[in-house]
């Protein structure tokens, strides 16, 4: 095991650049090449690679410091055995002169076109560390552009640097002979520009448009700039929808941007939590989690836009007495989704009545001894399936689902009803088909065997689908009403609470009648409260004399 330095690599002669990125901490195991900081100078974000594998010892900058060649950047141990290179090693990438390739180069090679007032230059890729065919990430100008002298043009990025190709001239920008996605190296023609010789430091004149005065200069003139430009911040373009509003240039290095280009994600929209903003690849994947936790919030709820409502924060519930956790079964996940979803989307309403079933329980009763020979318990449920087939059928309205994606409703000429069935593991709802077209002892053998089917695990997704409207019946537990959830996309379920003997006026008395409270809950935005109301009224007239049935 041997301690070495890790230096700052040739940077291509660039001085005091920014680190703004580390991307190791004491104690990492690194490999060679693995990026250990990130320096970013006005034009490009570089990687610094490992220059061997080993143990990070210590490190000697931090975040924000300016560094240079040749300075001491940490030490690592490494294995005996595995060698020190003589010296750091220059980045592979462009890098290296990336930082001052335009304003080294001549005018970031142009070729000349045309003169006249003003001149049309090609401009060329420049000296970019010798890298042949980097990609073009970003273009940031189109054109008609009027740029400025440093401007950037496009971006260029590499496995380990991104940088910045500026513009060499004042003018506007003509014919963009890249697209994103190219790859290209030194001497590549990248676009065409219409410079305006403006005799001497009047730069503005570049922004007027003439393409042809007569006071242009000689074609020999180098093109411009003919000092040094200021090194500044590119500015994003202007025109570009996916930077940041606030026009703000993106801070992140080359791995960060590749990060995010492969997750699909605009930098400009992530909050950098690094110095200057910095998007490092913490705040990438912060991002992505976050929005894949409100797209399924917003899936839970049904809510195509996520429903950007704040979470139920839990206290510790420990500091108030013992506690027990237990992961939520299946069933019981998808139930909870589905309730959060119908309830978040459906406006409800619920309507209430009473039904005077006397007369229907002595005649289920006077069957009960027939069906138990046929194995069949006649409770008053295959009743009820047949008393909503026939108000689903009157009223065609509650037989619907809402496209409002397309703002259609969906009429449905079949009645299938679903039962809700309280199983050990959670609730249930088969359905059972063509309602109106079985007779009762058909009904309650179907549902018996469905109630037992979905007690004892075994029904099939087929079992469950396909229902017009829900039947949950509390009646064999009790209570005396409820507001049951619309089981989406259906628009109305009835729930039915036990049935009691009430004292009931008949005009000149009371009289002892068994009352059925029903409880219809509704989609407002399919059904209106008139329709509820008929909707209920049928239901009670078919349970009050089924003989309704047959008209
Ligand atoms: N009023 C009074 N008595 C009723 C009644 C009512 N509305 N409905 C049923 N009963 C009686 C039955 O007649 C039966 O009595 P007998 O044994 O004396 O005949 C008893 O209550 C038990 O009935 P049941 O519950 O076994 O049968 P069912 O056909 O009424 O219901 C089923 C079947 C599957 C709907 C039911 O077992 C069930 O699971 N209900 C719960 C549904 C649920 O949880 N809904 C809530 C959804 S929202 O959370």
């Amino acid at each position: 095991m041997s301690k070495e330095e890790i230096r700052v690599p040739d940077l291509g002669g660039s001085d005091a650049v920014e680190v703004i990125e580390i991307s190791v901490s004491v104690g990492d195991t690194v490999a060679e090449e693995d990026p250990i900081l990130v320096v970013e100078s006005d034009k490009a974000t570089v990687e610094l690679p490992s220059p061997f594998a080993g143990t990070i010892r210590e490190l000697k900058v931090s975040v924000g410091d300016k560094v240079s060649q040749g300075d001491l950047v940490g030490y690592m141990d490494i294995d005996a055995g595995a060698e020190a290179p003589a010296e750091a090693e220059t980045p592979s990438e462009p890098e290296a002169t990336e930082a001052e390739a335009p304003a080294k180069d001549e005018g970031a090679k142009a070729a000349r076109k045309a003169s006249a007032g003003s001149r049309t230059e090609t401009v060329k890729v420049p000296d970019i560390g010798g890298s042949q065919d980097v990609p073009i990430i970003e273009i940031q100008v189109k054109e008609g552009d009027v740029i400025d002298v440093e401007d950037p043009l496009v971006t260029l990025e590499s496995d380990k640097a991104s940088m910045d190709v500026p513009s060499p001239f004042a003018g506007k920008v003509g014919k963009v002979l890249v697209k994103e996605g190219d790859t290209v190296s030194e001497g590549d023609d990248l676009l065409e520009m219409v410079v305006t010789e403006a005799g001497g430091e009047a730069d503005e004149e570049a922004e007027t448009e003439t393409e042809a005065t007569e006071e242009a200069p000689s074609e020999s003139e180098a093109p411009a700039p003919e000092k040094a430009p200021e090194p500044k911040q590119p500015e994003p373009a202007a025109s570009d929808e996916a930077e940041p509003a606030s026009g703000e240039r993106v801070h992140a290095g080359p791995a960060v941007r590749k990060l995010a280009r492969e997750l699909g994600v605009e930098l400009p929209r992530v909050n950098g939590s690094g110095p200057k903003a910095r998007i490092t690849k913490d705040d990438v994947q912060h991002y992505v989690k976050q929005h894949i936790k409100a797209s399924q919030a917003g899936v839970a709820a049904g809510a195509s836009s996520g429903t950007g409502l704040p979470g139920v924060k839990l206290p510790d519930f420990s500091k108030f007495g013992e506690i027990e956790r237990k992961s939520m079964s299946r069933l019981h996940s998808l139930t909870a989704d589905s309730m959060q979803r119908s309830w978040l989307n459906v406006p409800h309403v619920t309507q209430f009545e009473e039904a005077d079933i006397t007369g229907l329980e002595e005649f289920r009763k006077a069957k009960k001894a027939a069906g138990e020979k046929q194995g069949v318990k006649i409770t008053p449920l295959p009743f009820m399936l047949k008393a909503c087939a026939y108000a689903l059928k009157a009223l065609p309205a509650f037989n619907v689902a809402l496209d409002m994606d397309k703002r259609e409703v969906v009429q449905k000429h079949y009645i299938h009803i679903g039962i809700a069935v309280d199983t050990p593991n959670g609730l249930v709802v088969p359905v059972i088909r063509d309602v109106d077209k079985k007779g009762i002892w058909d009904l309650a053998r179907e549902a018996q065997e469905l109630a037992a089917k979905a007690r004892d695990g075994k029904l099939k997704g087929s079992d469950m689908q396909g229902g017009c409207f829900t039947i949950t019946s509390l009646g064999g537990i009790g209570g005396t009403a409820f507001t049951p959830i619309v089981n989406t996309p259906e628009v109305a379920i009835l729930g039915l609470s036990r049935a009691s003997m009430k004292p009931v006026w008949d005009g000149t008395a009371f009289q002892p009648r068994l009352m059925l409270p029903l409880s219809l809950s509704y989609d407002h935005r399919a059904v209106n409260g008139a329709e509820a109301a008929r909707f209920t009224n049928v239901l009670k007239q078919t349970l009050e004399d089924m003989r309704e049935l047959m008209m």
